[in-house]
């Protein structure tokens, strides 16, 4: 029944396929476009069954300002529960002194941490954005950028990676409050114990963003951030594959400073649901099951970075040491854009990403930045990930058999069906 003939009764116990059909079918329909596509976007994860259900959970009513013990509404007891497991289990996995998981995304995560320790004006170092930096860390036209000083590292001409003695040398030059380690299309290891000892010698607060290789870390295959960082910033969503969200991790002597400047400095009422799905995520993270997800995620990359490499193109750095693979097309006819649109009618979904000293503006680009962390969860294996090499590889011709690609694609997805359990869009819809 249309929901303007439904009573309010009805309305109250009606499903989504009755109350607002259009957008169950666009449901569906995303459904249907993530199992029928390759997702080779670095940063996008299928999340845990289990996750979507805390999602999707009845915390999601409730109003909790403040944290567990000190709230500033009544009924906050089980929610308290729900936010000291996700705190505890988040501190039990990475080994940190204080967590707060309330930032509702990574961009949250880094201003909860700016407001803490920064004031206005503060000059701040980070990696830039066309360097493989994120836009929270000092684009101009990003908060961060608008409030504080920030100057930037890049990565060396010669070997396309952070060149330690010139982030020292910039660090004496700017005298930053703050140092910023981390970002979004970095394709080799954060060195935080060596940012660590440029900050000390600077004088200098040190935070690591690990929002992309968090899951990793949490696996002991990257080394970690938090022993050397004052502040270790993530989203939950990424390698970490658990609900679309963000924390931050600390050192205890700047526990009340983040939390405070998380709320009431920054958020209003936490997203209760999605602090219960981020409990989620990381007791999943604490098993062996996912220690193995995360090896077969590296594994996979260098499968991805070796078959590129055979097919005659250029990968950023000449590979990966985590799940993120640059494809580097500045000795191709194609531009990050028209390679994007390719692969996109390959049935391969990545997005265009500039690389370091590109000559085109970001909208075109001269990269393809990819990553094994979706593809892995649905699945794939090494001989797979070969083989979407072999398909991206044959697709950046001109003269390619699109139709003949996108049928291998369709071949790799059919082999290896995402969320196959479920009846609706999730498991829970009957
Ligand atoms: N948009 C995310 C990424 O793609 O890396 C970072 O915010």
């Amino acid at each position: 029944m249309a929901v303007a003939q439904q009573t309010f009764d009805e309305l109250r116990t009606a499903g989504l396929d009755d109350v607002d059909p259009q957008i169950a079918e666009l449901l569906g329909r995303e459904l249907d476009r993530q199992r029928g596509q390759i997702e080779l976007i670095a940063s996008e994860n299928f999340t845990w069954p289990s996750v979507f259900e805390a999602v999707g959970s009845v915390p999601t009513n409730k109003y909790a300002e403040g944290y567990p013990g000190k709230r500033y509404y009544g009924g906050c007891e089980v929610v308290d529960e729900i936010e000291e497991l996700a705190r505890s289990r988040a501190k039990e996995l990475f080994g940190a002194e204080h967590a707060n998981v309330q930032p509702h995304a990574g961009a949250q995560a880094n201003m909860a941490v700016y407001f803490a320790v920064l004031s206005p004006g503060d000059r701040v170092l980070g990696l830039s954005l066309d360097h493989g930096g994120h836009l929270t860390h000092g684009l101009k036209v990003n908060f961060s950028g608008k409030l504080y000083e920030f100057h930037h590292y890049g990565v060396s001409r010669e070997t396309m990676q952070v060149d330690y003695d010139e982030v020292l040398a910039r660090a004496k030059e700017v005298q930053p409050k703050l140092i910023v380690c981390g970002g979004s299309a970095y394709p080799r290891t954060v060195e935080a114990d060596r940012f660590r000892q440029i900050a000390d010698e600077v004088g200098a607060l040190l935070m690591c963003d690990m929002a992309h290789f968090s899951g990793l870390v949490a696996a002991g295959i990257h080394p970690s951030p938090v022993p050397h960082s004052d502040f270790v910033t993530s989203t939950s969503h990424k390698t970490l594959a658990g609900p679309r969200a963000g924390f931050v991790l600390c050192k205890e002597e700047h526990a009340s400073k983040l939390d405070r400047a998380n709320f009431p400095g920054m958020q209003g009422g936490p997203l209760m649901h999605a602090v219960a799905a981020k409990a989620v995520c990381f007791q999943i993270a604490m098993t062996d099951a996912f220690r193995e997800y995360q090896r077969r995620i590296r594994a996979n990359a260098d499968a991805l970075a070796d078959g590129l490499i055979q097919g005659g193109h250029d990968v950023l750095t000449g590979g990966t040491d985590t799940h993120l693979v640059q494809l580097d097309l500045r000795n191709t006819e194609w531009t990050g854009l028209a390679a994007q649109e390719r692969l996109e009618e390959c049935k391969l979904t990545a997005n265009r990403n500039t690389v370091p000293f590109d000559e085109r503006p970001p909208m075109v680009a001269s990269g393809v930045r990819l990553g094994s962390p979706a593809a892995t969860m649905r699945g794939f294996d090494e001989d797979d990930f070969r083989e979407v090499a072999s398909i991206i590889v044959d697709g950046l011709n001109d003269k390619a058999d699109v139709a003949a690609l996108r049928d291998r694609a369709v071949a790799l997805c059919d082999k290896r069906p995402l969320y196959s359990g479920f009846r609706g869009y999730t498991e829970f819809n009957a």
